[in-house]
């Protein structure tokens, strides 16, 4: 049975574990956060100082992930988008958050000064979905809002239909 590969991107806070692990549990996908991968694969070279966080090897992220990615059916959650193969994602979802909500994340999250500036920024910028526009071709790149539970709600009911539908198609 062939199944869809998902991208949830979108700035820090935005909601993109959340939606991501209840979507996986909900379609039976597997949800894979790479940040944690990186975490656990140690999976960086280098260390910023100005953002005082690793730096993510791209190249051994996509190494790490190429044979789970071709078989499908992963929900792929990162707060970037340019460097993953084009070919491995079927729907591209941006997470966007107005700032008042993305503030409080973030603040209670502990984030502040220049790293909660800059990811403010990032979303009032809409960097990342310039990022995926870019990144994937146009039409499988789609918005979602993701300020409030009934959000969630609707967003994890729209890509349940989406998954159904696209099994429906390609099986
Ligand atoms: P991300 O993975 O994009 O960094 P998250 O899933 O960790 O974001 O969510 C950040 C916080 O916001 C967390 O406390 C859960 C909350 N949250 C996520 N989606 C939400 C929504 N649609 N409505 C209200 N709160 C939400």
């Amino acid at each position: 049975m062939k199944r869809p590969n998902i991208l949830l991107t979108g700035t820090p806070g935005v909601g993109k574990t959340t939606l991501g692990k209840e979507l996986a549990t909900r379609a039976g996908l597997t949800y894979i956060n790479v940040g944690d991968l990186a975490k656990e694969g140690e999976l960086y070279e280098g260390f910023d100082e100005e953002y005082e966080c690793p730096i993510l090897d791209e190249d051994r992220v996509i190494d790490e992930l190429e044979d789970k990615m071709s078989e499908g059916g992963i929900i792929v959650d990162y707060h970037g988008c340019d460097f993953f193969p084009e070919r491995w994602f079927h729907i591209v979802f941006v997470l966007r958050t107005e700032n008042s909500f993305l503030y409080d994340r973030l603040e209670s999250r502990g984030y502040k000064g220049k790293k909660l500036q800059d990811n403010i920024q990032c979303e009032i910028f809409q960097t990342i979905y310039e990022e995926a526009m870019l990144s994937y071709k146009e039409e499988i790149v789609h918005q979602l809002p993701s300020n409030t539970p009934e959000d969630l709600e609707r967003n994890l009911d729209q890509i349940t239909q989406w998954i159904e539908q696209w099994m429906k198609d390609n099986n």
